[in-house]
């Protein structure tokens, strides 16, 4: 089905907070129309959304055009992949390659963007301040990003020799380090000395107009493509 003969997907979202940003960078890499739902932090635990997503967090979507009601952004982006992505634009279906990218996928959604949530709550939003658990997810920021950095030497991918979903899944999350690291001595966060591979692929990420645009939507019910 072309882009045009399909009725927007819903997004269940809040404004620029990482993983919803993930999967309207997707949406908007595929050209695939979307519309927001806009979900007051208030609401996110009440019955009437947790009857869409029973774990009371954004993103979730609904895709009319299949009738299928989806939460947790990496098998939202899965789904979208697999069933928007026909010229496998930001994929391969190669070995492989394939499970490569599954295996990024898991890393991102399990291994970084939960430690770097940690990081984000304990130095900016815990009630009290807790030295030893800021060390310990400012550490382990340090050392995933470290990991991407290893890997990134000499490649401008995760993948294969173009972006794909994988790499697209890490951007929003990568732009909040230096959020939550602001203020933090310099030492701690420098990435264009300390992750220099890291920081050239983070930069390619930025300046695609898809990541540009997720990631300064006030509110995705503008937007449509
Ligand atoms: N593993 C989930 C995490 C979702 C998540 O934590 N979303 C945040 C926004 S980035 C949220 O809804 N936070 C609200 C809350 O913690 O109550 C996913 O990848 O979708």
């Amino acid at each position: 089905m072309a882009p045009s003969d399909l009725k927007p997907i819903t997004v269940y979202w809040r404004p620029q907070v990482p993983n919803p940003t993930k999967v309207v960078i997707i949406l908007e890499e595929l050209g695939v129309p979307y519309k927001g739902e806009f979900i007051e932090h208030a609401d996110l635990k009440q019955p009437a959304f947790e009857s869409v997503n029973p774990n009371g967090r954004v993103p979730a979507i609904h895709d009319p055009n299949t009738n299928i009601t989806l939460w947790e952004s990496g098998a939202i982006v899965t789904y979208l992949i697999d069933q928007y992505d026909t010229e496998k634009k930001l994929t391969y279906d190669t070995f492989p390659e394939k499970y490569h990218l599954v295996q990024w996928q898991h890393f991102q959604a399990s291994g970084h963007g939960p430690y770097l949530g940690q990081a984000a709550w304990f130095l900016m939003f815990h009630p009290e301040q807790i030295d030893s658990a800021k060390e310990r997810y400012i550490k382990e920021t340090q050392r995933v990003v470290k990991v991407l950095d290893k890997w990134l030497e000499g490649k401008d991918s995760l993948v294969g020799d173009k972006l794909t979903y994988a790499d697209l899944s890490f951007v929003a999350w990568n732009a909040a380090i230096g959020y939550f690291m602001s203020g933090r001595p310099k030492d701690e966060w420098e990435p264009e000395t300390q992750f220099p591979n890291f920081f050239r692929w983070q930069n390619s990420m930025l300046a695609r107009p898809s990541v540009q645009k997720a990631s300064t939507l006030a509110k995705v019910e503008d937007v449509h493509l």
